[in-house]
């Protein structure tokens, strides 16, 4: 096995197995970069007054992190301004809310070239390169232009636009043509990977031959749809371990004999959380003697809260959750429990099983890994139902949840009346063929199906 270089913008550093401080992903690269004596570069998330290029490296937990600080101004246009208010939005249809700055693209630019410079000496003749996420498009380009024949390929975590919006991206052509001086480009969905093919044989007159490869401008590149898991075992075994157990019994307690239904998100507009409480809404309003027998637990950390349309959101939210509990709320029970804050992976993987219902509705998401963590952690005897978004990635393998279009308060309202009345049996049928999806292509089906395509790239 070729040594492995991944680089993605933030590097997660490996901590203690077990402490559920970790997520899957960590968990699952931290072991590939374990067994091939590789490096995890990024941003190390601290800003300077100015870029000093200055690589810390750090060995943590048998793996080697090598990250660079970044300037205030890099920070503003790069992250906070091209992928977060540029690229995010646009790659989730949020063409409305996307800002189309000179400077944000100025930045980001800048960005990749300060990424290529530092981890450029890093490199060694036989690694494969690993770039993760829409942060890094052109990275592959700056590291040819400075030398590199390395294999480098690439992964989208988030999906893939259609053509007629990546068109309204200043500088598209740019972004997409510097994209073949990757080997291999790696999509979520076959529908991102529909989309980007839609995009090169309109804009770019090219087509995949019949090996899967895309030739341009004398550059080869294959694409691939490679879906994300979870570390199906220890999410499970999570499940069945004491915290989660212990976390189980506290909401079992606490729901009082009420259905409970989940919803986990980071606090993202994409995530649909505003089109989920008012299908609920819509739920309570068409379903009056279910009144005081449901509640929906609402986590939701915020993120990215230094941007407005962040800080709308939760405005929005935390206006919505009070106007809805304060019309059907009484003395003994809310129908909302909405509540801000993170959890460790093994009181989510409790809280998970005690809701009879898991709710993942994003308008637009490149996976959504909550809707199998929700699946994986079940009781196999007497598992809860998964409503989920059909614009959520994991709707392509998970076809046995209950699919609902999340703009539709009334499908959403339906599905969690079927939801609540499912029969045990029906329930177990619908739960086995994901809970095997997810057992087997879980996150290191996925690391591993990419790297190996890269490696024999
Ligand atoms: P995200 O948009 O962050 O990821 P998601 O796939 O759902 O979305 O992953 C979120 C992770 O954070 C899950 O593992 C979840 O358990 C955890 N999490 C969320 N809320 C939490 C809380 N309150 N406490 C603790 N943990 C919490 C991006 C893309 C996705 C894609 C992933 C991976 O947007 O589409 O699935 O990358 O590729």
């Amino acid at each position: 096995m070729s040594r492995l270089i991944i680089i993605s913008n933030r590097v997660s550093a490996p901590t203690s197995k077990g402490d559920g401080a970790q997520g899957g992903l960590a968990v699952a690269l931290s072991a590939a970069l374990r067994e091939s004596d590789g490096i995890w570069f990024g941003w190390s998330g601290q800003e300077t007054d100015s870029f000093t290029g200055k690589v810390d490296i750090q060995q943590a937990c048998g793996v080697t992190t090598a990250t660079i600080d970044l300037e205030v101004q890099d920070v503003d246009e790069y992250y906070n301004g091209y992928a977060n208010r540029t690229l995010w939005p646009l790659f989730h249809y949020r063409i409305d809310i996307a800002e189309f700055e000179r400077g944000f693209a100025g930045g980001y630019a800048r960005v990749n070239m300060r990424f290529a410079d530092t981890v450029l000496p890093l490199i060694e003749t036989d690694d494969l390169v690993w770039v993760n996420d829409y942060h890094l498009f052109p990275l592959a380009a700056r590291l040819r232009d400075r030398g590199c024949r390395n294999r480098i390929g690439f992964f989208l975590h988030i999906p893939w636009p259609p053509m007629r919006l990546m068109l309204s991206l200043p500088g598209h052509r740019e972004l997409v043509t510097s994209m073949f001086s990757y080997d291999v480009v790696g999509f979520q969905t076959q529908d991102s990977l529909a989309a980007f093919l839609d995009y090169v044989r309109a804009e770019l007159g090219i087509d995949i031959g019949d090996d899967g490869v895309l030739v341009f401008e004398g550059h080869s590149l294959r694409l691939m749809a490679c879906p994300i898991g979870i570390d199906a075992g220890d999410f499970v075994a999570s499940a069945n371990g004491d915290v989660a157990r212990e976390m189980h019994a506290r909401m079992i307690a606490s729901a009082n004999g009420r259905t409970m239904i989940v919803g986990v998100d980071r606090l993202d507009y994409s995530k649909g959380l505003q089109e989920r409480f008012l299908g609920y809404e819509r739920f309570l309003s068409t379903r009056p003697e279910e009144e005081g027998k449901i509640f929906l637990l609402q986590i939701a950390p915020p993120s990215r809260g230094e941007l407005q349309s962040y800080q709308e959101i939760r405005a929005t939210l935390d206006g919505l959750s009070g106007r809805i509990n304060g019309e059907y709320a009484d003395a003994e029970w809310v129908p909302i429990r909405y509540v801000n804050k993170g959890y460790r992976r093994e009181q989510l993987a409790g809280i998970y099983r005690a809701a009879r219902i898991g709710l993942v509705t994003p308008l637009r998401d490149g996976m959504n890994l909550v809707a199998k963590e929700y699946v994986a952690a079940q009781d196999p005897d007497d598992p809860g139902v998964l409503i989920l978004s059909c614009f959520a990635g994991a709707a392509e393998q998970l076809v046995d949840a209950l699919l609902v279009n999340p703009h539709s308060p009334e499908e959403m309202a339906d599905a969690i009346a079927t939801a609540k009345a499912m029969p045990r049996d029906e329930r177990i049928d619908r739960w086995r063929p994901m809970m095997d999806n997810i057992a087997q292509q879980d996150v290191i089906w996925w690391r591993k199906t990419f790297t190996d395509a890269l490696e024999e790239s």
